[in-house]
């Protein structure tokens, strides 16, 4: 892994000494303040974490070390051929700090191939479960087989010194993200296309192979996994995905333990799993409505029905974000530069248009625009991915870039054993009644 595990580590040095010396000076200042709605409320708005790859700007969308996805877009190096940017490229700015050029980006390829070998035990764990076992489940038991092959807990076992962690973790990190395409491609020719599999294509890049893999060597839908890859790397590091991956780290869980543990969060349906809810939701609508391009007047009625069952509008809202999602806008000029005329991407552009003034009439909702799950579905049907179901192993694939970068960071600054303070609600009325100084004032 060579130079560039020797330019992370001097980027790593550098900002070690740094760290060190904010905390030395600057230790004991105070951040904000923690009310008492925000720990029974999810902890919303609580700055508790520092995460080196991404920050996230609730009016400006996602930004990777300073670069906004235009940027990326823009700048990062591509393939052949390619308008898309490379999501290795996309890896090394979030472990580096720094752009790559092309030959950086490439290199990254050259590693990401010649460790892309899953072990065959891999296969085996993947195919005793039963095939209408859900995606995310046979992709999470294919991560945890391949755990067996953990330089780090190797490492850990004969004594490893605490300063020299971060560097199996590299490897482990590095050889996940290699084998994932494959695991992923496995899963889905097993589950949907007879068990029918397609050898990885050496000469291609990391998203290329996985289109390869999968069956779809459209040039477009190569393209697509490209950007798709990219913009569902990282997202800052509270979201339930990369906060669950690093929790589990702390513990000096491997990398395979704490990813597998952050994908059974993306899993969830207010988190990745809102992708499938998307089109799930949208071909139910056009069932119902007996047509495959609903009015607007017809959207609106079906946004309010759903509502009024007590369900969300799959797609819409976030967290923290409080305008359209910039990965979902980079997601709508590929519609419009690749499929301008297709009648689902259509039917995605009008309920954009429908459901923000719904859900801002609702009064509670924070965000009413689109996040990144309510474009990505409609992409994938164009090109005949159709089988929904599969939709958050892509999303976890991509992840993978963002959670396994961070953790590497995490292990080189020494960041200890993640454990906040709980109380109960019993001890919450004590401290109301003044019977109690559970925050020590
Ligand atoms: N449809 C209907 N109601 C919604 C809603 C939506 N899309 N988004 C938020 N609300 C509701 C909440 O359920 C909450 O209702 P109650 O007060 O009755 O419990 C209220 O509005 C306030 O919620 P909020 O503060 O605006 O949003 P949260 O930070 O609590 O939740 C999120 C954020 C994403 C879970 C929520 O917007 C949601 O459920 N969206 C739909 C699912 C989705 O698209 N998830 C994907 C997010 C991106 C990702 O992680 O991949």
């Amino acid at each position: 892994m060579g130079i560039i595990k020797d330019r992370f580590k001097a980027k790593a040095d550098a900002a070690n000494a740094e760290i060190k010396q904010i905390i030395k000076e600057h230790g004991n200042k105070v951040i904000g303040e923690v009310t008492l709605s925000q720990i029974y409320q999810g902890m919303r708005g609580m700055t508790g974490l520092v995460t080196e790859t991404s920050l996230l700007d609730a009016q400006e969308g996602i930004r990777f070390r300073g670069y906004s996805i235009p940027e990326l877009q823009q700048q990062l190096p591509k393939a052949p051929k390619g308008e898309q940017p490379l999501p290795e490229g996309l890896f090394y700015l979030m472990l580096i700090g720094e752009l790559p050029d092309a030959e950086m980006s490439n290199r990254v390829t050259d590693i990401w191939q010649r460790r892309s070998h899953v072990p065959n035990h891999v296969f085996a764990a993947i195919d005793a479960l039963p095939i209408n076992t859900h995606p995310m489940t046979m992709f999470v038991v294919g991560v945890m087989a391949l755990q067996t092959e953990s330089y780090f807990a190797k490492a850990y076992g004969e004594g490893i010194n605490k300063k020299d962690y971060w560097e199996p973790i590299f490897d482990d990190a590095m050889i996940l993200i290699a084998r994932l395409p494959r695991i992923a491609a496995y899963i889905y020719r097993r589950k949907y296309k007879n068990n029918e599999h397609i050898h990885p294509n050496g000469l291609l890049d990391w998203a290329g192979n996985l289109a390869h893999m999968l069956g779809y060597d459209d040039h477009g839908f190569m393209e697509l996994m490209r950007l798709y890859m990219t913009i569902h790397a990282d997202h800052e590091g509270g979201n339930v995905s990369a906060h669950t991956t690093h929790l589990v780290g702390s513990a000096l869980s491997d990398p395979y333990l704490a990813y597998a543990a952050g994908m059974n969060g993306l899993a969830g349906p207010l988190h990745g799993l809102a992708n499938q809810e998307v089109i799930k939701w949208i071909f139910e609508m056009q069932e119902e409505l007996n047509t495959d391009a609903p009015t607007k007047e017809q959207i609106a009625e079906y946004v309010k029905k759903t509502l009024s069952e007590g369900k969300v509008v799959p797609g819409y809202g976030h967290a923290v974000l409080r305008k359209t999602d910039p990965r979902f806008t980079a997601q709508m000029e590929f519609g419009k530069l690749h499929m301008p005329e297709d009648k689902l991407v259509n039917t995605v552009w009008n309920i954009y248009e429908v459901v923000p003034p719904i859900l801002q009439s609702l009064g509670k909702i924070k965000n009413p625009w689109p996040n990144v799950d309510a474009h990505s579905g409609a992409l994938l049907v164009h090109y005949g991915l159709k089988e929904y179901e599969y939709y958050t192993v892509l999303f976890a694939v991509s992840r993978a870039l963002g959670v396994m970068a961070s953790l590497i960071w995490d292990r080189a600054l020494g960041l200890p054993l993640e454990r906040p303070k709980s109380v109960t609600t019993e001890l919450v009325k004590l401290w109301i009644e003044g019977k109690d100084n559970i925050w020590g004032e």
